[in-house]
């Protein structure tokens, strides 16, 4: 039998045992407790990076805790295939998508299987596959059926060179990609999933969320931004033919006595009639529709209007004031339209500076303290002034009071907003799930009918950049109504690639059924109970996943409210303090480090740099280091069980003091160990612990067969704290100390209440309150036994010969201080 530790060797022939005996296929158990471990699976780029590499050891690391544990532990995997990074691939390379997706997961599902990752890879899922996709459209088509899906018209990017829409990474400082052209702003079509209808409903359930890190629910609940406000009518005076007033929405009623004129988007239907006979206004509507929407660029543009000529009448005291049409408002928020209170809005407040508008303040710290608004506007929140008969009342108590007023007169009512918008699912791509809808001349846009589906995606095709494959195919194209039977068209969109990652949660759990969707195995996993992925999809992933989640639950196929309970964000991996990222070309690559090292090396090194949600600082050092301590635990293990494996101690009965020390230590470790990788999930400190009890443990020299037994029962514990970290290396040692079967059956080790309780303990011994001593005293020794021992300490010696005594203090357990004098 050789003596040294040769990881390459060892890693492949673990792993082909746990192939052979479908170590990690989790069947349903009702009997037993299961535990659902899942980390959010890759794009199948073509290698693994470190991220990966961190995100997967650390799922691995629960899973195979959770498992010693007793649960029925699933963890699943699989490949979020479908996107643009296929697409330019194939361009650059000239091999389809599909041929290039499916080599890459081959390649990467083997880089996987080296990294020792337990799945079970009987429910593996590549959502590019039909039997995948199928049943996203099929949801799709029962979402149309009940009204939760729509189409409008939305903006988007559109190359006039290369004919064709962008992706928002496709355009840079405002060009394409690949022509260079720069882009217009193009309105087209579009499909919408009405994730609107569920936003308290996601807003709400957050709180059911204890196992989530808090900040990732507060972005999610800043992204749905409700808002409560009023909605208030402003009625028409004159110079629009229509009877209906104008709405603003505002979540600052408190300062609607000093609104001095009103806003509203450029493509609000107000300023289109307005326009007809306003060449100014016409110029600046046509000018508003090239600029971008997106928010961020609203908050930085210049604040431009133009006056429409129309004039309201303010609803409470029905003073006239001018409608403005202005680029910082949104047509798709609130309602399109803004009551402007330049006094008290830093917005309105540069605006109307700029056109020469008037200010009225209307809320002030107190009543006798108005503020000056000659350098900005005044935002903080008071008491109301200058408001009539609303006048002292606090900003807090407006909302109520003018809801009233304004309800008594007809023009306003409580409304509650969301910033969150409808989804805009479709996608102008070729390598997505196509969205399966017919347009028939006759009959409008239908659903593909459900014994139609999946509508496949031609597989055979290498995009050019140019325009949509699959709007060029007229074998694709080209179908019959399934309601007249006439000619008709299919939908030649793909869908948002959020829309596959959104439920492959659920579908690992069903993943073979070809009747269903999802079936009551479903029911035994979810909801998952541990999701770990980077805090990067804090938002949309999330968010989007547990839409779904209620979408799939109205239909009747899951019955819990939320699909991941708890959730751990993992830090970043870090080189020299920067992000590891190909862009920046300070990549480590992992498959080079395995080859070297081996996978137990860096699944080490990893789960001991650093607690998970925190960053890892990359270290060659450090994955020496941990290469080291396996190498070292290897030699303590053989070294033992070189004389023969004995049966491991289970009892304090006939120990001395060395063998006591050493099984005090083993039962410690094993205690923190316990709690650290369970409950706190900090692996680094229980790694630190069994490093700690590898020194204890290769000092103790075993000189009879009781202590043989004593260090017997060390390094099983030893190797058992280690195996979900290292579980290669685990496996081997645990057959050399004489174990039977897989280290991954095993059951987590038991503490003995026995050996944690401690006849002697050390106590520090101060004089003056500087550390002079270390002394050693039975567990319960009485104050004068333990003053005897401090005094005779020779180190304290040194300090009190020949001085007077002059206090004696004894904290119980802790220390000893002698106060001399002279
Ligand atoms: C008057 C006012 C006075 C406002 C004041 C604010 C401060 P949240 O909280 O995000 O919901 N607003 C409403 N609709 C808008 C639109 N379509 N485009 C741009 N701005 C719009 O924001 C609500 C506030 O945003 C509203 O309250 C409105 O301005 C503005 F001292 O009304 B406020
Ligand atoms: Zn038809």
């Amino acid at each position: 039998m050789t003596n040294e530790y040769q990881p390459k060797s060892i890693e492949s022939e673990i792993q082909k045992i746990w192939d052979e005996q479908k170590v990690f296929e989790a069947k349903e158990d009702e009997s037993k407790e299961k535990f659902y471990c899942l980390s959010m699976f890759p794009y199948p780029s073509g290698r693994l990076h470190m991220g990966h590499v961190r995100n997967y050891t650390i799922g691995d690391v629960i899973s195979r805790f959770q498992r010693m544990q007793g649960k029925n532990v699933l963890q699943p995997m699989g490949w979020d295939a479908f996107g643009l990074p296929a697409e330019n691939a194939a361009m650059q390379h000239k091999v389809a998508p599909a041929k290039w997706t499916y080599e890459n997961i081959d390649y990467m599902r083997n880089q996987l299987k080296a990294l020792g990752l337990g799945y079970d890879w009987s429910r593996e899922i590549a959502t590019c596959h039909p039997d995948y996709y199928k049943w996203e459209q099929w949801l799709f088509t029962r979402l149309m059926a009940k009204g939760l899906v729509y189409r409008k018209m939305s903006v988007v990017n559109w190359d006039p060179v290369d004919q064709t829409v962008l992706a928002n990474e496709q355009v840079i400082d405002g060009k394409g990609w690949r022509s260079g052209a720069p882009v217009e702003r193009k309105e087209i079509a579009q499909w919408f999933l009405k994730i609107t209808d569920y936003a308290e409903e996601l807003l709400q359930d957050l709180d059911q969320l204890d196992g989530w890190p808090e900040q990732v629910k507060t972005m999610q609940r800043n992204w749905i931004g409700k808002s409560t406000g009023l909605q208030i009518a402003f009625p028409v005076a004159k110079g629009v033919d229509t009877t209906e007033p104008l709405k603003v929405y505002t979540t600052r009623p408190d300062t609607l006595m000093g609104v001095t004129y009103v806003a509203i988007a450029a493509e609000h239907p107000w300023a289109k009639k307005a326009a007809v006979n306003n060449e100014p206004l016409e110029q600046f509507i046509e000018e508003c529709s090239h600029i971008s929407t997106a928010e961020a660029d609203m908050e930085k543009m210049e604040k431009k209007g133009v006056d429409t000529g129309i004039r309201v009448k303010h609803p409470i005291t029905g003073e006239e004031m001018p409608v403005w049409a202005a680029n910082f408002v949104l047509m798709g928020y609130g309602t399109g339209a803004v009551m402007s209170v330049p006094a008290h809005d830093q917005r309105d407040w540069e605006f109307a500076q700029k056109y020469h508008l008037p200010m009225k303040v209307v809320v002030a710290p107190s009543v006798d303290e108005i503020p000056d608004v000659s350098e900005g506007a005044y935002t903080d929140k008071g008491v109301l002034v200058n408001s009539g008969e609303f006048t002292g009342l606090r900003s807090e108590e407006a909302l109520e009071a003018f809801a009233k007023k304004l309800g008594e007169l007809g023009l306003g009512e409580k409304q509650v907003n969301y910033r969150l918008r409808d989804w805009g699912v479709s996608r102008q791509r070729y390598w997505g799930c196509p969205i399966p809808v017919i347009y028939c001349p006759a009959c409008g846009a239908l659903p593909v009918p459900e014994e139609d589906l999946p509508v496949k995606l031609p597989e055979d095709v290498i995009p050019d950049g140019s325009g949509s494959p699959l709007a060029k195919m007229d074998s694709f194209k080209n179908c019959t109504c399934p309601q007249c039977g006439g000619r008709a068209k299919r939908e030649t969109d793909t869908f948002d690639t959020f829309f596959e990652s959104s439920w492959y949660y659920a579908r690992f759990t069903s993943k073979d059924n070809d009747q269903a969707m999802l079936d009551e195995r479903a029911d035994y996993w979810l909801p998952v109970d541990q999701y770990i992925g980077g805090i990067e999809h804090a938002i949309l992933h999330l968010l989007y996943a547990r839409f779904f989640h209620k979408l799939m639950r109205d239909e009747g196929l899951v019955h819990c409210d939320e699909p991941f309970k708890n959730l751990l964000t993992q830090g970043m991996v870090l080189l020299d303090g920067a992000k590891m990222s190909k862009s920046k070309g300070n990549t480590v690559d992992p498959q080079a480090l395995i080859e070297q090292y081996g996978a137990d090396t860096v699944r080490l090194f990893i789960m001991f740099a650093a607690p998970p949600e925190q960053s890892l600082e990359w270290s060659d050092k450090g994955v020496e280091g941990a290469h080291r301590f396996l190498n070292r635990v290897w030699r303590q293990v053989h070294d033992h069980a070189e004389n023969g494996t004995v049966s491991a101690c289970s009892s304090q009965e006939g120990l001395d003091k060395a063998a006591k020390a050493i099984r005090l230590k083993v039962h410690q470790t094993l205690q923190k160990a316990t709690d650290d990788m369970g409950r706190r999930m900090h692996f680094n400190t229980a790694i630190a612990a069994a490093m700690e009890l590898l020194n204890e443990v290769n000092k103790f020299k075993p000189a009879s067969d009781s202590d043989r037994a004593v260090m017997q029962e060390a390094l099983e514990i030893l190797v058992l704290i280690l195996s979900p970290m290292t579980p290669h290396i685990a496996q081997k040692l645990w057959e050399a100390l004489g174990q039977e079967g897989l280290i991954v059956d095993a059951a987590w080790p038991q503490v003995d209440e026995d050996a944690l309780v401690q006849d002697e303990i050390e106590l520090m011994v101060q004089v003056n309150g500087k550390l002079r001593g270390k002394i050693q005293v039975a567990a319960d020794a009485d104050k004068e036994t333990i003053l005897a021992a401090a005094k005779a300490d020779a180190g304290v010696q040194k300090y009190t010969d020949g001085k007077e005594i002059v206090k004696e203090i004894v904290v119980p357990g802790r220390l000893v201080n002698l106060v001399v004098k002279g």
